[in-house]
């Protein structure tokens, strides 16, 4: 095994930053009742003081395993949760990390997934979660709004009392498109008793800069074999906003 191939030239080792580990644990991943290691590991640090990267690579040994993925962020997350659960309800746990980006308001928490395949690889698992919903808000009379999912047509009427009203920069509001953040919350239920969980989300919606939060969307995710799909909306008024119908 010594020297296999003399008189080529000696490839160039590229050091990295070595990765910091975050989080280490034995769980038996993949269900066959053996245990495997899993590591995550930390990149590219913000500093020494707080643990903020942007890298995280999932490394999973032992029981036949050795595969790493990793994910890689445009600014600084935080790692801020970790769960090792079976989220698709094939019998191999995902690995869940919840990330924060920091950010004003409600703040903004990035989901990352990793899943165990069949054949003894690790991936990345990505969420569909790039369409922000398109709401349009039409005023309906007095301080009452009418807010329809243009995908799906379903409506509701939200009532904003006259403090509110104020701060969201009525009556300019009207056929105007809701802003949503990116999303401050991210949990796993099994919302429908299907035994397998959703993945759901919260996400604050307002209409101008500085004015008070309208409503959290809160979108449900299904995993449909392939990919994580939304489903659904559901509005969780602010205080001073009423669904009325
Ligand atoms: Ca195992
Ligand atoms: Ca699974």
């Amino acid at each position: 095994m010594n020297n296999p191939t003399p008189n080529t030239t000696t490839p160039t080792v590229v050091t990295q930053t070595e990765g910091e580990t975050i989080y280490m644990a034995k769980q038996d991943l993949d269900g066959d009742g053996k245990a495997e290691t899993i590591s995550l590991l930390g990149f590219d640090k913000q500093d020494s003081n707080q643990l903020a990267v942007k890298k995280i690579k999932v490394r999973i040994e032992g029981d036949g395993w050795n595969q790493e993925a990793e994910s890689v962020y445009d600014s600084h997350v935080k790692p801020i949760d970790l769960a090792i659960v079976d989220l698709t309800a094939d019998g191999r746990k995902e690995i869940a990390l919840k990330m924060d980006r920091g950010g004003t308001g409600k703040g903004n928490v990035e989901l990352t997934l990793f899943t165990l395949l069949q054949d003894k690889k690790l991936e990345e698992m990505k969420i569909d979660n790039n369409r922000a919903p398109e709401f349009k808000l039409r005023l309906v009379n007095g301080n009452k709004y009418e807010l329809t999912d243009p995908l799906t047509g379903r409506y509701w009427i939200l009532q904003t009392d006259e403090e509110h009203t104020a701060a969201t920069g009525n009556p300019n509001m009207s056929g105007q498109k809701p802003q949503a953040d990116p999303a401050h919350e991210w949990n796993w239920t099994d919302a429908d008793n299907d035994g397998k969980m959703e993945l759901v989300s919260k996400q604050a919606v307002w209409m101008a800069a500085h004015a008070n939060i309208l409503f959290d969307v809160q979108t449900t995710y299904k995993w449909d074999g392939t990919t994580w799909k939304p489903q659904g909306y559901t509005i969780l008024p602010s205080q001073g906003v009423k669904i009325v119908n």
